[in-house]
């Protein structure tokens, strides 16, 4: 290693370049109010930067985080954060190319789950811990999203069932530290998701106490009472760490930073205030608290999340492998925002305090960072926890209504095209990451004989299959894709009849 470079460290910040600028609090006089599970690049954009702001005012010094890995996966950032004391950068980069890297100084220490789990035990149910926050993915609820239905089969629940002291799932996890809690009078605590999850602290809820009832119904009456499930939703796009990002670090600042995040300057936090145990502070660093968040997760997940699956599906079958390479085409430019107008607005409840002409212009100006380089594939990855929760109600409301389906029920098309062949238009293998890619293919490969049979799928489509005026649009849209070379024709014919009612 060339002398001049500093590994990321407590004890290497003093010797950090002047221009990074890195915490200016008391790190050892932090102690960890909030514990979270699953510390990816999004937690450590969003919640662990409104810590250290907060924290760089001297504020909320009780409220540093204990970083929690529960799976394998998370062995590699376990191992890159404790290495360095906790500490990352987080740089900030804007659409004109200015950008801000910050040393990030919020989370206390980081625990692996697979290699102690006691201690992380130990941790959720010391009294000391007021808010057990998480970010596990939209796929990681382990229900069905059309019955509501809590997923017992699933291998580490049926563990957990068994082994009621030794957890490997969340649901085991949280169970067994809220058990310890009860029994140690460690008092209430606040489970906060942060997920892209429709009433994510409502499902939360949900997902513990069906997993309680069966393992120790005896301790569901102290949940109810001890345990608080505030529904919030999340905003910042934030890509995967890449080797770019690992270079900047190194060749802006001479420092190595095994896990640097970087991220969009655009940050949004709405939650319901609804903490049993107490809080930080988060409204004086921008976080707003309100009585319901229904419109504004409606708001966010229809038009951004969905957004990002309608030029990310139709992006990568075209073969662009960034969501800003995707909005230079002004084909997907402008079908994602006739989606947008034509049938997500119409679709919304109405917002209090947001314009949503607005927010839709600011969500196009964001996707179109050319510094934010998000990957294609990401946005695709695990489409099927979220396009049901994405584009479906969309689609559903639209049926019922009589709007508008076919720009919307073309992104489904598309999907099943995806699975289907598994390559893009220019012939290069799709990097498919799903949960469910076996099942999917299987049913996507029999459209041939069977149009329909992708949206056999019960679990992630209802009864779809069963409306007439959606299949005959699908059937419709199916036929077009497979027989023409370039999705963007389709979508490009599509932009001319899309408000005409079928
Ligand atoms: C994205 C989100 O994963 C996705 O499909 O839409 O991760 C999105 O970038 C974040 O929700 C932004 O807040």
């Amino acid at each position: 290693m060339s002398q001049d470079l500093l590994l990321l460290n407590q004890r290497n910040l003093s010797s950090a370049p002047q221009q990074l600028s890195v915490p200016s609090y008391d790190r050892s006089a932090l102690s960890s109010g909030i514990v979270h599970i699953g510390v990816g690049g999004f937690h450590r954009a969003h919640q662990a930067f409104y810590c250290h702001q907060l924290m760089s005012q001297s504020k909320a010094k009780d409220w540093a985080i204990t970083g929690i890995g529960l799976l394998e996966y998370d062995r590699k950032i376990y191992e890159a954060l404790t290495s360095q004391d906790g500490l990352y950068t987080l740089t900030v980069q804007s659409p004109n190319g200015d950008a801000h890297t910050d040393v990030i100084g919020s989370i206390r220490e980081m625990l692996f789950a697979i290699d102690t789990p006691e201690l992380v035990l130990d941790r959720m149910s010391q009294a000391s811990t007021k808010i057990i926050s998480m970010t596990i993915t939209e796929g990681g609820y382990n229900f069905n999203p059309n019955t509501g239905e809590f997923n017992f089969d699933n291998p580490s629940v049926v563990h957990d069932l068994a082994h009621p002291q030794a957890p490997q799932s969340i649901f085991g996890y949280i169970t067994e530290a809220l058990r310890r809690r009860r029994d140690s009078n460690a008092g209430p605590v606040t489970i906060l998701s942060c997920d892209n999850v429709q009433h994510n602290g409502d499902v939360t809820k949900m997902v513990i106490t069906t997993f309680c009832q069966r393992q120790d119904p005896s301790l569901c009456s102290w949940i109810d009472k001890n345990v608080s499930f505030p529904n919030s939703m999340v905003d910042r796009i934030t890509p995967k760490t890449s080797s770019e990002t690992i270079s900047y670090i190194r060749e802006e600042f001479g420092i190595i930073d095994a896990c640097p995040v970087n991220c969009e300057p655009f940050i949004q936090w709405i939650i319901e205030d609804n903490f049993i145990s107490g809080r930080p502070p988060f409204e004086e660093v921008g976080v707003q608290f309100v009585d319901d968040v229904t419109p504004y997760e409606e708001m966010k997940l229809r038009l951004l999340n969905a957004g990002h699956s309608v030029v990310g599906i139709t992006g990568a079958i075209h073969g662009y492998p960034t969501i800003y390479k995707c909005l230079e085409d002004e084909i997907l430019s402008s079908y994602l925002r006739r989606y947008l107008d034509v049938e997500a607005t119409p679709a919304l409840s109405p917002v209090d305090g947001i314009n949503i002409e607005q927010y839709k212009d600011t969500l196009i100006e964001r996707f179109a960072n050319p510094n934010i380089k998000d990957s294609v594939s990401r946005i695709c990855s695990e489409s099927s926890a979220k396009l049901p929760k994405f584009i479906l109600p969309t689609i559903l409301k639209n049926l019922e209504s009589g709007g508008s389906i076919r720009l919307g029920t073309l992104i489904i098309a598309t999907w099943c095209y995806y699975h289907d062949k598994g390559i893009n238009q220019r012939g290069e293998a799709l990097e498919i990451i799903d949960a469910l890619a076996g099942q999917l293919a299987r049913h996507a490969k029999k459209t041939s004989e069977d149009p329909l049979a992708f949206l056999k799928q019960p679990e992630l489509f209802g009864e779809l299959v069963d409306n007439e005026r959606f299949t005959e649009v699908y059937r419709e849209l199916i036929e077009k894709i497979y027989a023409e070379e370039d999705i963007l024709e389709v979508m490009l014919y599509e932009m001319g009849v899309s408000d005409i009612s079928v």
